[in-house]
């Protein structure tokens, strides 16, 4: 969920943003400036499962071009018969935007 600032700090997921809970969400940023989402399920965010995505205004002006990232390395879900856990759920849309994050930054 995508939560203000201060909720981010505190990991307090009571009054959030918006809401993601199929655990394949996309999120579109439009905007620029930080975007705080945490995992609502308690105890989550306090070990981690949180994430600031800063996008920045304009491309930094850098004059070399840097190496062309590589794929994503998407391990799709093994197709087992046991229901995805509530943890596994929580943690691949943070790991996408763990992955977002890092793709903006580098
Ligand atoms: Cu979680």
């Amino acid at each position: 969920m995508q939560v203000i600032h201060s909720e981010y700090k505190a990991c307090n997921a009571s009054s959030p943003i918006s809401t993601h809970t199929t655990g394949n969400d996309s999120i579109t940023i439009n905007t620029h400036g930080h975007h705080f989402f945490v995992c609502g399920v308690p105890g989550h965010c306090q070990s981690g499962q949180k994430v600031d995505i800063n996008v920045l205004r304009s491309p930094s002006p850098m004059p070399s071009l840097s190496a062309p990232l590589p794929p994503p390395a998407a391990p799709s879900p093994s197709p087992s018969a046991a229901p995805p856990s509530l943890q596994l759920r929580c943690l691949l849309p943070n790991l996408l935007l763990l992955y977002l994050f890092i793709t903006i930054f580098a």
